[in-house]
């Protein structure tokens, strides 16, 4: 049977406000710009997904981009894997990453949620997962000792048997006095993790993290530069405690540089980020190989899917973020992600009068 061919692709921009704001030690997300592409096919098939751009301002940039980028696939049946290839080499001169790998990946993730409706299943099947549930964690921000501790029982009263908060206070001591207050009110079993967004200098990291060491963290995440493999490799060889990153690494390659200068114990690729699902499976291959357990980067609708088809898969960074333009976001239960059998593609449709309302 012939496969579908490319149309057009049709998109629309949306900022999704986020109430409250997440705060970071490196600024803070008080919405979600984002780029919703709409991929059309021969035969009425269709594949969606999202963009998230950071900045608004980068907004328009990806959408023309995108919109460029349909121009070189028009006509092309659809094959993720080998357009993956053709517009990466199409691509090389001015390279993959940054805003053109955004869009590219945008691309990429649109195909394979169309190929997935194409073959009636759902993603997590047609890449070879399975349906166990995979386990998710939720997120707090730079929100203090107090805070911190309320939102961590909250999370764990919604049934999550882990939290992950911002830290990078002005001190080390504030840092372990958000741990312990987080500790103190979800009891010894609920995993506990702390993300610095490569807010820190390496002396300092090295010195926080022995500091953390004692407090039975899973994991200490993105300490210094997100490129700064060697001295992340330095603090992952210190620390008793894992490290983890991966959130701002650009396409496989980056995952192999990290892997080499064994900067990371964990990894945490962002689906758009690593180039998309094609990008995703490339880049997690290397880590499986090595046994390193793989995480996501926010997308839980997609990253439960990919997630799930991993041999490594560790835990889900669970956001509700963009669940209001989605007509069915992600369900969570008993703290895992619920993967359904029955719905083919990657779990993304528009929730249209949200659309509507956020678009810009
Ligand atoms: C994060 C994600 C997206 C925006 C800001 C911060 C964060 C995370 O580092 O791990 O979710
Ligand atoms: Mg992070």
């Amino acid at each position: 049977m012939a496969l579908p061919h490319i149309k057009s692709i049709t998109l629309s921009c949306v900022v999704v406000p986020l109430n409250p704001p997440h705060k970071t030690a490196s600024g803070v997300v008080s919405k979600s710009p984002l780029v919703l592409i709409d991929l059309h096919c021969s035969g009425g098939l269709f594949g969606r997904s999202i963009v998230f751009t950071y900045t608004p301002i980068a907004l328009k940039p990806v959408a023309d981009l995108v919109l460029g980028i349909q121009e070189m696939i028009v006509g092309k049946s659809l094959e993720p894997v080998s357009l993956y290839d053709f517009l990466h080499r199409r691509m090389r001169l001015i390279g993959s990453q940054g805003l053109i790998g955004m869009a590219l990946a945008g691309i990429d993730m649109a195909l394979w949620d169309a190929l997935a409706r194409h073959r009636e299943t759902p993603l997590f099947n047609l890449i070879g997962g399975t349906v166990n549930p995979v386990r998710a964690y939720g997120g707090i921000g730079y929100d203090g000792e107090i805070e911190s501790a309320n939102q961590a029982e909250q999370w764990v009263k919604r049934g999550f048997s882990g939290v992950k908060a911002k830290v990078g206070y002005p001190s080390v001591e504030e840092d372990l006095a958000v741990v312990r207050a987080m500790r103190k009110a979800v009891g010894p079993d609920v995993e506990l993790m702390v993300d610095y967004n490569q807010s820190l200098s390496l002396v300092d990291a090295l010195n926080r993290a022995q500091h953390l060491d004692q407090e039975r963290l899973l994991w200490i995440e993105e300490p210094v530069l997100a490129h700064d493999y060697q001295n992340t490799a330095k603090i992952a060889a210190a620390a008793r405690t894992p490290i983890q990153s991966g959130e701002n690494w650009w396409g496989p390659a980056d995952m192999q540089l990290a892997l080499t200068a064994q900067a990371s114990d964990f990894v945490m690729p962002d689906v758009m980020k690593i180039g998309g699902v094609t990008g995703w499976q490339k880049a997690v291959a290397l880590a499986e190989v090595q046994g390193i357990q793989v995480s996501s980067h926010l997308w839980p609708e997609l990253s439960a899917q990919l997630l799930a088809a991993g041999l490594t898969a560790h835990r889900l960074e669970y956001v509700d973020w963009w669940s209001d333009i989605l007509k069915q976001p992600l369900q969570v239960e008993n703290g895992c992600a619920i993967l359904d059998e029955h719905r083919p593609g990657s779990g993304i449709d528009w929730h249209l009068d949200k659309v509507e309302q956020y678009r810009v």
